[in-house]
């Protein structure tokens, strides 16, 4: 990549899923061409390419689970299935030729800055890269989180991640237990339940769940979306209205919170009939402290014949199955691991050196924290897309993005014109570290345990606000926030 033309900053930008889309398109809107973008798989999608579970779709409706810029008329479902989002970003990308840009196979595992050129040096499968700005855009859920149960590696039978399911087991007939009770387990549980000859389901800690007002996108419906946008656009508004006052209800209005909390004690008890099921299946945390999951179709199917839920501890995994505190044996011919993801282990495995070779890792030590999200003290010119305390609890990850593409173009722009590579204050930064874990500490997500926060129990991954709140921040750059190095 060429440096010489300073009006013309060189970019790599890490990751192709929702995020790098979105830097991607706002900053070749914004006219900058001397872009590369690191893939490590063959094809864009991020999670919606890897995620290839039975029945992996979005609880965020797609009207609002898209770009506001690109609206898709032709959504097959409100809440579309993984392969229609995967279509969605493919033709993203194609619309706005982004794959030219894209060096895909190619996995980063670090980027260096130098002091003396002011420059990073991006580390890849591929070999090195001179760039002046970076972007990671590598999200919060890229990596699966394997358990740490004794005896994991002994079982004998199938076994993987939700997250890499392995299509070549066939389920039909057998014998499966599933750990965890998440986003991806509810979705994928009633899905595989008719199949198998016994479900075992482990849970550890019971979701709180909603239905999932979910319709199919008929022919008239994409006659409507198409002729009249605004339709599409009203609905979009619509579920921006209900994820937001859902959002206002946890994080600041307990009468509300209290209200959505009942709506879920009600539809589990429409669901479920059975008094000892339904006492197993109900949450002993404040509601929203994990995320709230909507499904139409998890409740009834644990009330099928052919499955059991398993609320004792797992005491160890053998080679024929599963073993509870109690000392019963659950033998099993498959393991399904719906245990999530490493999200607070931001950026990993890549290492990150900034001014004075400081490692990214170290400074996080305690939880990653970045400004707005997005910068952080001592690595100019690195921008983070979906970085640390900017995922939400409820509403589309889609418009944070949005924000956040929009600002680090404003941020680049103004390190153009002053000829130098930017990065926050350090007293800005610490400025608003402090403000946001004091909105935190005693917030719905500290009173209990999750991917939102760290193991020294500091929230790291969550906005504390509205994403009314994170847009009205972002909308302008201050660049007395910044200092050049
Ligand atoms: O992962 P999770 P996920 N022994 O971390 C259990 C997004 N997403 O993949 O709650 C026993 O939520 C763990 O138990 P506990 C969405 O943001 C979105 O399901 O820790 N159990 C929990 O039940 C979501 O929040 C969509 O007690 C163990 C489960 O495993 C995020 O991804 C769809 C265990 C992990 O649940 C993660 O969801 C899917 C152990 N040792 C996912 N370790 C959309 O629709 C963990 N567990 C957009």
């Amino acid at each position: 990549m060429t440096s010489e033309n300073k009006a013309s900053p060189s970019i790599a930008i890490v990751g192709t899923g929702f995020g790098g889309l979105a830097a991607a398109i706002e900053l070749k809107k914004a006219g900058y061409t001397d872009l590369v973008i690191f893939e490590r798989a063959d094809g864009v999608g991020g999670v919606w390419r890897e995620n290839t579970y039975p029945g992996a779709a979005c609880d965020v409706p797609s009207p609002y689970y898209s770009f506001s810029f690109e609206p898709n008329p032709l959504w097959p479902r409100r809440f579309s299935e993984q392969p229609a989002i995967l279509d969605y970003l493919r033709g993203v990308a194609d619309e706005y030729d982004i794959k030219r840009h894209i060096r895909f196979s190619t996995a980063v595992t670090g980027a260096d800055f130098d002091e003396s050129t002011s420059r990073w040096t991006v580390r890849t499968s591929g070999g090195d890269v001179e760039v002046d700005v970076v972007i990671s855009a590598v999200g919060q859920l890229s990596r699966p989180s394997w358990p740490n149960i004794k005896g994991r590696d002994t079982f004998e039978g199938a076994s993987f991640h939700s997250a890499e399911w392995d299509h070549s087991v066939d389920l039909a007939g057998k014998r499966v237990a599933v750990i965890g009770t998440g986003a991806s387990a509810i979705q994928f549980v009633p899905e595989i339940q008719p199949q198998v000859a016994r479900l075992s389901l482990f849970q550890r800690t019971p979701p709180y769940v909603l239905p999932r007002p979910d319709t199919e996108f008929s022919a008239r419906h994409h006659k409507v979306f198409t002729r009249v946008p605004l339709t599409q656009r009203a609905e979009r508004l619509g579920w921006f209205g209900i994820t937001e006052t859902m959002g206002i209800a946890f994080l600041y209005a307990r009468p509300l919170s209290k209200a959505i909390e009942q709506a879920c004690r009600t539809h589990l008890k429409y669901q479920v009939k059975d008094k000892v099921l339904r006492a197993k299946l109900w949450p002993d945390y404040p509601v929203g402290c994990k995320r709230i999951l909507f499904s139409s179709n998890y409740l009834p199917s644990l009330t099928q014949p052919n499955v059991e839920v398993v609320t004792e501890g797992i005491d160890e995994i053998t080679p024929t199955g599963v073993r509870t505190t109690d000392g019963v044996n659950h033998d099993v011919d498959v393991i399904i691991f719906g245990t999530g993801f490493t999200a607070s282990d931001f950026l990993a495995p890549m290492q990150i050196r900034g001014r004075g070779g400081k490692e990214l890792r170290e400074q996080w030590a305690g939880g990653a924290q970045a400004y707005l999200g997005m910068s952080v003290v001592d690595f100019p010119n690195l921008f983070l897309m979906y970085g640390p305390n900017t995922n939400l609890g409820s509403g589309s990850i889609v418009t944070m993005l949005e924000s956040q593409a929009r600002y680090i173009g404003k941020a680049i722009a103004h390190s153009q014109a002053t000829g130098r590579p930017i990065s926050v204050r350090g007293e800005v930064a610490e400025k608003f570290d402090r403000s946001l874990q004091e909105r935190l500490v005693d917030g719905v997500w500290s009173k209990c345990s999750s991917w939102y926060r760290n193991a020294n129990g500091r929230v790291s991954s969550n906005w504390p606000g509205t994403v009314t709140e994170y847009r009205r921040r972002t909308a302008k750059f201050d660049a007395s926030d910044f200092t050049t190095v």
